[in-house]
């Protein structure tokens, strides 16, 4: 039996990215990034200190081992340094992420176990203390503490390299729809850890795209503040195409890209040319597009990506809040 509360944690999508450290050990990135944290898909977890007799991290009800356990294991490590703790920790975790989001869940379960972590030890700490904890497990979990806009700040050491929210017109914050389109559920061939380590190695574009990022994330900020959606859509997809740009420098080369996600951002782009509608692609470490748009257009886009692209999964979702805490998991009864 435990009294331990359910920490939920909500992913988000990187309108500036993060793709690169400076210090893989402090998981500090090499450049600041903002993310937009999602309604709809999260992470419920609930750490239990004694709970098991060695580490253990139950996911959607099977034990896990190898690097998710490790991962997992850094976050832990912390909080029991912080809270003079010996015990193994039971962490049980429960994904709302579908597969056909083409999200990933290391941003919104790394999030989840720091919060969870640091309750179970009877730690309070600020959001600030917990997206620095939440940090060392997945660079991308260090922006789902906050809800919302949120920056993390690059640092230069693990007392300063943290996120926080940023400000944000409230038609922009309530208005704002992210459309997942997804072509392809197949795990990727590079994944996001070794990839950003060989750009950020190799490619003679890396200093390019670390600039790039900070030019963009100065340009983002007052868009944001002044609830100017096109701006932040302009920003947002060219940040994204900078940083898919750098993985093709790389040595040995590699891309995320499928031809149907090529042919998506072109098309995108013709649409809105042709029609006005503010629609921008962005895309992460894997195939699949996710579309930033307002809430008026989204019925005419979704008819427009079944015509043009009626393979595909479409996925919609706004903007999320900050982590919370339950006694009870929101889908208990439901989950199978
Ligand atoms: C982001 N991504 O800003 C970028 C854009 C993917 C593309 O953060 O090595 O799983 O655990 O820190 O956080 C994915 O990388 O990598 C990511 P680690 P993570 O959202």
């Amino acid at each position: 039996m435990t009294n331990a509360l359910w920490a939920r944690a909500h992913t988000n999508i990187a309108l500036i990215k993060y793709w690169g450290k400076k210090d893989a050990e402090l998981m500090l990135p090499a450049n600041d990034s903002l993310s937009l944290t999602l309604a709809d898909f999260y992470t419920e977890t609930r750490v239990t200190f004694g709970g098991a007799a060695t580490d253990t991290l139950r996911l959607d009800d099977h034990t896990l081992t190898g690097p998710a356990l490790a991962k997992a294991v850094k976050v832990v490590d912390q909080v029991r340094s912080l809270a003079h703790i010996q015990s193994a920790a039971l962490i049980e975790s429960y994904n709302h992420v579908p597969t056909a989001a083409g999200l990933a869940s290391s941003a919104s379960g790394m999030a989840a176990l720091a919060g969870a972590a640091a309750k179970a030890a009877g730690l309070t700490l600020d959001h600030r203390q917990l997206s620095r904890l939440a940090r060392r497990g997945s660079g991308s979990a260090t922006r789902s503490i906050d809800g919302g806009f949120v920056r993390w700040f690059a640092g230069h050491d693990d007392d300063s390299s943290f996120a926080m929210p940023v400000a944000a017109a409230p038609e922009l914050l309530a208005n704002i729809r992210v459309v997942a389109v997804v072509f392809s559920d197949q795990p990727k061939s590079i994944g996001s850890t070794d990839g950003m380590a060989r750009t950020a190695a190799t490619s003679s574009y890396f200093a390019a795209w670390t600039e790039r990022a900070d030019e963009d994330l100065t340009l983002l900020l007052p868009a944001l503040r002044q609830g100017d959606f096109r701006a932040v859509g302009t920003i947002a997809e060219g940040n994204a195409l900078a940083m898919h740009a750098a993985t093709l420098a790389a040595r040995p080369p590699f891309t995320y890209f499928l031809p149907s996600t090529l042919a998506l951002i072109q098309q995108v782009g013709q649409l809105r040319e042709h029609t006005g509608i503010p629609v921008f692609a962005t895309v992460d470490a894997g195939p699949n597009v996710k579309l930033l748009t307002l809430s008026p257009y989204v019925t005419q886009l979704q008819t427009w990506l079944q015509t043009q692209f009626p393979t595909a999964q479409v996925t919609i979702t706004q903007a999320g809040p900050e982590m919370s805490y339950h006694q009870t998991r929101k889908e208990e009864n439901t989950h199978a």
